[in-house]
């Protein structure tokens, strides 16, 4: 009695798991196919990880390099729109350096001072606070410009002007929405 009731019951539910299992196996085919799909497209449209859309960032003057993850290529525009201010100096030293935006402290006291450690900049004969870009190991000044042209192709990354070792004791930051063009 027990055997026929299990046999009845494996005649039910064996078909039942078997279309179950099918049902899996083409959900997992599907899947796999649309993975492949997107790699397909992403590698065609030059898509590396980084996206390629508008972004704001909130780029602390303490930060190191800061990668925006948007990835350009040689050539192409990106606009840029900064707000805030930041400065190489903590506030006790406001007199030497005052608050500044993207443009740097090229007019300010302290730029004067430091004259000497110009080359130990992050880029030499650039102002401190200057803001910098980075795409590729290649670093160009942009500053207050509203507009760059990338150098080369890779992710965009920025950061403060100042001395490399000495980025702690900065303050302020800006916030700097990308539009690449
Ligand atoms: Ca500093």
């Amino acid at each position: 009695m027990s055997v026929t009731r299990n046999r009845k019951r494996s005649i039910v539910t064996r078909p039942i798991w078997l279309l179950l299992t099918q049902r899996n196996l083409m959900s997992v085919s599907f899947g796999s196919l649309l993975i492949v799909s997107f790699w397909s497209f992403a590698c065609k449209q030059g898509v590396r990880g980084p996206q390629r859309s508008e972004q704001t960032i909130y780029l602390d003057a303490k930060s190191d390099w800061q990668g925006t993850a948007l990835w350009v290529k040689k050539g192409q525009k990106v606009r840029l729109e900064c707000h805030g201010t930041w400065a190489v100096a903590p506030s006790n030293e406001s007199r030497r350096w005052p608050d500044t935006g993207p443009e740097g402290h090229g007019r300010h006291p302290g730029e004067k001072v430091h004259r000497s450690g110009d080359l130990k900049k992050e880029l030499p004969g650039t102002p401190f606070g200057t803001l910098l870009g980075k795409v590729s190991n290649v670093v160009f000044p942009i500053g207050d410009r509203k507009e760059i042209v990338a150098p080369s192709e890779g992710e965009l990354f920025l950061v403060i002007n100042d001395y490399p070792f000495y980025r702690h004791d900065n303050r302020g930051g800006l916030t700097v929405t990308i539009v690449p063009q």
